[in-house]
């Protein structure tokens, strides 16, 4: 089965030109394995970007400035839904006319920006299907002629790390078939599942800085077994799973569980960013429940929802509980978001599941 990933020869060839802009050149990408190994493959054709790992698509009144005053003639944005910011955008075009914008991403989204400044991709303005941004990459890569395939590991990695492989398997079996064991029977225990989780813990425990050593890593890997040899990934790896292990032994003791209504929330208490680790974890120790996480950070909390089975749409229900009080939202499977009031919270979502499980007994 082939994904449409963009409209046409000329779309792929005005993105060609675009990414070929001389001058200055900022490439951001989301802070996870999809928007690192996005990246990756994108540099090993296109260097020469100033490049950053973000933690979402928020465009801060203070990233304006930045980016404003660094004058560049190319932003590329990786795996980060920036659309949701077209306001923002809107301005920084106001005042750098000539810059040009590419957008690589897989979300949701909330207009399709394409105009003469911007390229915008994204798999589902053809189709609702779930397909991580490296493999967008990946396949654009291909489509500009460039010799993308020795790289196709770097793609396996980004899309293991999304979790969701079904529309992908056809660059996962050709991992495989290029580097035979790599990727197995199960993706997600074979060697490049544990790149991702090495990846995963490089920015768990080390923030933009592990985002950054495993970019470099990355980039300076031929073979997807020279990067699993790193030391400082491994031992890094390590010192979270050890955390990991921790912290849900401590989830359990203090977890509330709704039985009737199939929802789990626990509370986490650890100084890593584990939320969704820890969620994911328990997502899949119970995939027909709703799990909710919560960590306290600051004056809010930190919160990440899963649903492995998508009978529930945690997307929705995250949207639907934060108004007023914060921001979420994600995917049908896992979403994530940050509340300041946490009984307001909770109040909302246990009316919620209520309204869900009576509709569902109707049926
Ligand atoms: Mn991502």
């Amino acid at each position: 089965m082939e994904n449409m990933i963009i409209s046409d020869e000329k779309e792929l060839k005005r993105l060609g030109e675009f990414l070929k802009t001389p001058g200055k050149r900022l490439l951001f990408s989301h802070r996870d394995a999809d928007g690192i190994c996005s990246a990756a493959l994108l540099l090993k054709f296109f260097g020469e970007f100033e490049s950053n790992a973000r933690q979402g698509p928020r465009i801060e009144k203070e990233f304006v400035k930045e980016l404003v005053e660094k004058k560049p003639d190319l932003i590329v944005f990786l795996d980060l839904p920036v659309d949701q910011e077209w306001e923002k955008l809107e301005d920084i075009f106001k005042k750098l006319p000539s810059l040009r914008m590419v957008v690589i991403d897989h979300h949701i989204y909330e207009r399709n920006m394409n105009s003469g400044n911007i390229v915008h991709v994204n798999p589902r303005f053809f189709e609702d299907k779930y397909i991580a941004t490296s493999y967008v990459a990946y396949k654009l890569l291909q489509s500009l002629g460039k010799n993308v395939s020795p790289f196709v590991w770097i793609s396996a990695i980004g899309i293991i790390g999304d979790y969701d492989i079904k529309y992908c398997t056809d660059v996962l079996e050709l991992s495989e078939k290029t580097y035979p064991g790599s990727i197995g029977k199960n993706p997600m225990s074979s060697k490049l599942g544990y790149a991702s989780e090495l990846i995963c813990s490089a920015v768990t425990i080390k923030g933009n800085e592990g985002a950054d050593s495993v970019l470099k890593i990355l980039l300076d890997s031929n073979d997807y077994r020279k990067f699993l040899e790193s030391k400082r990934l491994k031992t890094w790896h390590q010192k979270v799973r050890k955390e990991i292990r921790r912290v849900i032994k401590d989830a359990y003791r203090n977890r509330e569980i709704h039985a009737k209504m199939g929802l789990h929330i626990y509370t986490i208490m650890t100084r890593m960013s584990l939320t969704s680790a820890v969620s994911t974890y328990f997502g899949e120790k119970y995939p027909d429940k709703v799990i909710v996480i919560r960590k306290k950070s600051g004056n809010e909390w930190k919160l990440s929802f899963r649903n492995q089975s998508g009978a529930v749409n945690v997307g929705n229900l995250a949207k639907r509980c934060v108004q007023g009080i914060g921001t979420g939202g994600g995917h049908k499977k896992a979403a994530g978001a940050i509340v300041s009031d946490w009984e307001k919270f909770r109040e909302r979502l246990l009316e919620e599941m209520k309204a869900l499980k009576s509709k569902q007994s109707k049926f």
